[in-house]
């Protein structure tokens, strides 16, 4: 099984500014706690961040007919992008929406998503392990 796991903007801030809501841990962190645990589990992952909207819809594109599944935090464009859902509708690849922090509990623009619409499954506020979780169900929904 291959998962494609997408990081949306400002990811690669992690560990550098608010602490208190994202953690002290790096984006290469949670890189590596993504790739430690798919060896774990069998599957193949590949990770990729991006702070552009478009090269996000690029990317979900490219995934058709490769990734059997998708873990994406789009970050802000969560509560923004038709694009990106639009894009997610396109391949019709079973995806898992997973967020960091329990946007549900802080402001009511969060509460929004749009990935939400197309997304099996919703991950918010357990952290890295959010991840985890997700490429978790994707395996055992999906798995080959
Ligand atoms: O909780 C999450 O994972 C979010 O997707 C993170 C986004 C935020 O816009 C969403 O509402 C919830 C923010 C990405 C990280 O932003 C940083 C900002 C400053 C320092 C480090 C990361």
């Amino acid at each position: 099984m291959h998962i494609l796991v997408i990081n949306g903007p400002n990811i690669n801030m992690l560990g550098i500014r608010e602490p208190d809501i994202y953690g002290k841990s790096t984006y290469a962190d949670l890189c590596d706690v993504i790739k430690n645990k798919a060896d774990e589990m069998n599957i193949t992952v590949e990770l990729f961040q991006s702070n552009h909207e478009g090269s996000i819809v690029d990317k979900i594109q490219e995934a058709l007919g490769k990734a059997d599944g998708i873990v994406i935090n789009p970050a802000a464009y969560t509560h923004t992008s038709v694009a990106i859902l639009d894009a997610l509708k396109a391949v019709q690849i079973p995806t898992c929406e997973v967020h960091i922090s329990d946007v549900n509990t802080r402001e009511d623009f969060r509460k929004i998503s749009y990935v939400g619409m197309y997304a099996e499954k919703t991950i918010a506020g357990y952290g890295f392990d959010g991840y985890i979780m997700a490429m978790e169900y994707l395996k055992e929904k999906y798995g080959k």
